[in-house]
């Protein structure tokens, strides 16, 4: 079976050692898939985080799951897109490298991807995916943990996209 599954749900549902919150450098909440795990996880969340004291573009931090089926969410900050001029695909797939080596040290066996960027931040999304696949590939390449990676794509064009580069 390949490393990489591709879902179509909702990722607050996904029982996984870690899901990836697409956040913004506050780490304090929002909309979108942080409003969705915010609000699934329960007021402890928000608690853990404003302990963080935010996180920069392109990196990511560790909190737990709290009321979630996922031990852990994996709070990433992803580029605002503007024009991918500014560095946006470098910081993407660091979003993603951050992720995966933060599971890694968590000795997380599974961990679940929303499209980071790809909402409100307006990144394209075939070069989101683009990016995504690759820095997922290559770490899978290189590390036996996590042992599975899931894509979860919540709207119908990301599915469609990953389900093309995937095959
Ligand atoms: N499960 C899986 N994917 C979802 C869900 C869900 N429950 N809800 C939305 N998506 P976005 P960004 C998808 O806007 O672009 C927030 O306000 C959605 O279809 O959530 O990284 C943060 O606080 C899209 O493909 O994140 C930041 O301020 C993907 O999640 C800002 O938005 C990402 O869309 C981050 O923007």
């Amino acid at each position: 079976m390949s490393r990489i599954q591709l879902v179509k749900d909702d990722l607050t549902r996904m029982k996984v050692d870690a899901i990836v919150n697409a956040a913004n450098q506050s780490l304090l909440g929002g909309g979108g898939v942080d409003g969705a795990i915010h609000r699934a996880a329960g007021p402890g969340l928000l608690e853990e985080c404003r302990s963080l004291h935010g996180c920069s573009t392109g990196s990511a931090k560790i909190t737990g799951g709290y009321q979630l089926p996922a031990r852990y969410v994996i709070h990433a900050v992803g580029p605002v897109w503007r024009g991918g001029d500014l560095g946006e695909a470098e910081l993407l797939n660091s979003a993603y490298e951050t992720c995966l080596q933060i599971a890694s040290q968590h000795e997380c066996k599974t961990i679940a991807f929303p499209n980071i960027s790809t909402g409100v931040y307006g990144y394209p999304k075939r070069a989101a995916a683009q990016v995504a696949l690759s820095a997922v590939n290559n770490f899978l390449e290189a590390n036996k943990v996590p042992e599975l990676v899931y894509f979860v794509c919540f709207d119908p064009e990301n599915y469609q996209i990953y389900q093309e580069l995937l095959t």
